[in-house]
């Protein structure tokens, strides 16, 4: 009977740890509940209960379950922002706060206005936190007919338009290309740069594009970037 008694106390925390449940980190956690693997907007919980986040889950692309940090589909809404706007709207911190407990991997969609689609897939990806100006650590490229314009930021701090950490010495690349990333000298890829509502109006350098796929002047119609962490 001793014996029972023993078993049964060691099994009561594994036997309580449901209740309650574990809240979301991101959206990879939402997709392991077989109810919840629509796409849509859910609440995740990246640093702590008390600070939720709603985001976006795509849970179609790629076996599904990405959590949604950049989006552009038009030109509504103003990426030429300041630092800490990048690190609250954008969600640095919470990147960082993500794949600082979790291996992720980087997926990037793209579309151009003539409506062919491609990605780039990365298998590891993480940022430094802020104090190391949240910096890309991103490899791994796998090529979904997009090739690869990530790698060339690899190991650079993001750069914003009141915070230059490039390696540009003429100047700040948010500021030249109307934009924030992990600039380089300057950039591959410029996601938040401007968006341009058709293709054939390209400003040199500033456009939102993706080199190594539709080249480094004409702009793309839709670019997406997401993580979803790796068990
Ligand atoms: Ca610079």
């Amino acid at each position: 009977m001793k014996l029972v008694s023993v078993v049964v106390l060691l099994l009561a925390p594994m036997l309580t740890s449901c209740y309650p449940p574990d809240l979301p980190k991101d959206c990879s956690d939402i997709h392991n509940n077989p109810n919840t693997r629509k796409s849509g907007v859910y609440t995740i919980y990246p640093i702590r209960s008390t600070s939720p986040v709603q985001v976006y889950c795509d849970m179609d692309s790629e076996g599904g379950g990405w959590t949604v940090f950049q989006t552009r589909m038009d030109g509504t809404v103003n990426f030429y922002r300041t630092w800490d706007q990048y690190k609250i709207g954008f969600g640095l911190e919470n990147i960082y706060q993500l794949t600082r407990n979790r291996q992720s991997e980087l997926l990037v969609q793209m579309e151009n206005f003539e409506g062919n689609k491609a990605f780039a897939l990365y298998t590891s990806f993480f940022i430094g936190a802020e104090c190391d100006g949240y910096k890309l650590n991103v490899s791994g490229f796998i090529n979904g007919g997009a090739g690869d314009s990530m790698t060339y930021h690899n190991g650079m701090k993001f750069t914003t338009i009141d915070k230059d950490q490039d390696t540009s010495p003429y100047g700040n690349c948010a500021i030249q290309t109307l934009g924030a990333f992990w600039y380089n000298y300057c950039y591959n890829t410029n996601p938040n740069g401007l968006y341009r509502w058709e293709a054939n109006s390209p400003i040199y350098n500033a456009v939102m594009n993706w080199q190594t796929w539709n080249g480094y002047n004409n702009p793309l119609k839709f670019i997406s970037m997401m993580i979803r962490s790796v068990l």
